[in-house]
């Protein structure tokens, strides 16, 4: 089974399109092993996103991280992680696909929803990012 890590971004949080969004997860047969709602300073969203540091539009990303309540997500699934990329539509929301989660809940290319790990070594080191080992069901 694969593990990947979905954070529903402050955009989402504020616009109460969390619960929303958790049923589209729960109906596309992922199974939740962890979940909090949690506000994260500047400096940790920033740790978070460091690969994307040298990017113009890093400090925007970080502070609209920083911004209010995420709610980060543990799924584990066969293929997870292209799964919730598939799910989740392109960064852009212009771009996505009807029914996905960005092009129904994405306001803009920054403000976009949602999160899913690029790849499943990445996705490892997200969720050890937010949870400890005895917090996954
Ligand atoms: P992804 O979330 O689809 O994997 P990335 O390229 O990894 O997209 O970018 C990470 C996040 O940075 C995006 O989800 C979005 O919030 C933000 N971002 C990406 N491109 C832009 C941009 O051109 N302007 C503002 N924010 C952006
Ligand atoms: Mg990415």
């Amino acid at each position: 089974m694969e593990r990947t890590l979905c954070i529903i971004k402050p955009d989402a949080v504020r616009n109460n399109n969390a619960g929303n969004i958790i049923a589209m997860i729960q109906k596309a047969g992922f199974k939740i092993l962890g979940m909090k709602q949690i506000t994260i300073p500047n400096a940790v969203a920033g740790k978070f996103y460091d690969v994307h540091k040298e990017r113009p539009f890093y400090s925007e990303l970080v502070s609209f991280m920083s911004s209010g309540p995420i709610i980060p997500i543990v799924l584990e699934k066969e293929n997870a992680v292209a799964d919730w990329r598939t799910l989740i539509g392109a960064t852009d929301p212009a771009e996505a696909v009807e029914g996905t989660v960005r092009r129904l809940y994405a306001t803009s290319k920054g403000e976009n929803a949602v999160h899913g790990s690029d790849s499943v070594e990445n996705g490892k080191i997200e969720v050890a990012f937010f949870f400890a080992d005895s917090e996954l069901a």
